[in-house]
């Protein structure tokens, strides 16, 4: 991916001020690129660096990174052709079997992802998938509820990045593994809503496997000029599509080795 910038302080402060205010006040925009049709991808990620400022001088703690639209199901759902990513806050995290409140969402959907701890830091460029497992104390499962900011998610490449890759929500849970003692490749997930399966897949649908994931989102990290720290939590996308979900819902998302995740919805 190359990274051009093309837009000056002030066009990245007002786009940064609406997706912010689109997402503290939970409604829809139209996507950026209506009124700024020459922006980039880069340009994208300064109006998610910015939006990453904000929220940290708010006091909100960044506590890992995302990738997203990591699968070829994905992809083809939002009709985008390159993976993204976004960061993620304590103000984003939500306890395993907790109610998830959707008045303050515009209209979120729901992804499993197998989530990734890490032990050392990684640097791009050049991270490897064999980098990531090394780097990775533990994996765990969890479900990502997303939250396009955009009107009938209708959108681009550079407007989901400038939206931080429509992060809203994440619960992690089930049973954490070393990722030696597991085939990463190969694990099964079922979602289900209300006591049906909603969808189902395998985590090789994420880029063949979900450590290639991470190791993009650090090469990406690199050409932003970042590092991925230790410590950090970080999701490696979605298995499956995302499934739209209401109050009243309630979601399992059943882990094949790493156990199951739930919530449920309401108002
Ligand atoms: O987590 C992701 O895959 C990012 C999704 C961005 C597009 C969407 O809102 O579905
Ligand atoms: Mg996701």
């Amino acid at each position: 991916m190359s990274m051009d910038f093309t837009l000056g302080r002030d066009a990245i402060a007002r786009l940064c001020d609406r997706v912010e205010a689109a997402q503290q006040g939970a409604y829809a925009i139209p996507k950026l690129t209506d009124d700024y049709p020459n922006m980039t991808i880069g340009d994208g990620y300064a109006v998610q660096l910015e939006l990453r400022r904000r929220f940290i001088a708010q006091g909100h703690r960044q506590v890992g990174w995302k990738a997203g639209l990591t699968s070829k199901a994905k992809m083809i759902q939002m009709g985008v052709n390159v993976p993204s990513i976004g960061f993620l806050t304590d103000r984003m995290a939500r306890p395993e079997s907790s109610a998830i409140k959707t008045s303050d969402l515009v209209h979120p959907r729901v992804e499993c992802e197998v989530a990734f701890v890490m032990k050392k830091g990684l640097k791009g460029p050049g991270c490897t998938r064999q980098d990531v497992l090394d780097a990775t104390d533990y994996v765990l499962p969890a479900v990502e509820i997303i939250d396009s900011r955009f009107s009938g998610f209708k959108f681009d490449l550079p407007s989901v990045v400038a939206d931080n890759g429509s992060s809203a929500r994440f619960v992690g849970g089930g049973r954490a593994r070393y990722p030696a003692d597991i085939d990463l490749r190969t694990l099964g997930v079922v979602m289900e809503k209300n006591g049906e399966i909603a969808t189902l897949g395998a985590s090789a649908a994420v880029l063949g496997h979900p450590a290639e994931a991470i190791a993009m989102l650090v090469n990406i990290l690199a050409e932003l000029g970042e590092e991925l720290p230790a410590g950090s939590f970080v999701m490696s996308g979605g298995i499956t599509e995302a499934i739209p979900v209401k109050p009243g819902d309630s979601i399992v998302a059943r882990f094949q080795e790493l156990g199951s995740v739930s919530m449920r919805f309401i108002e």
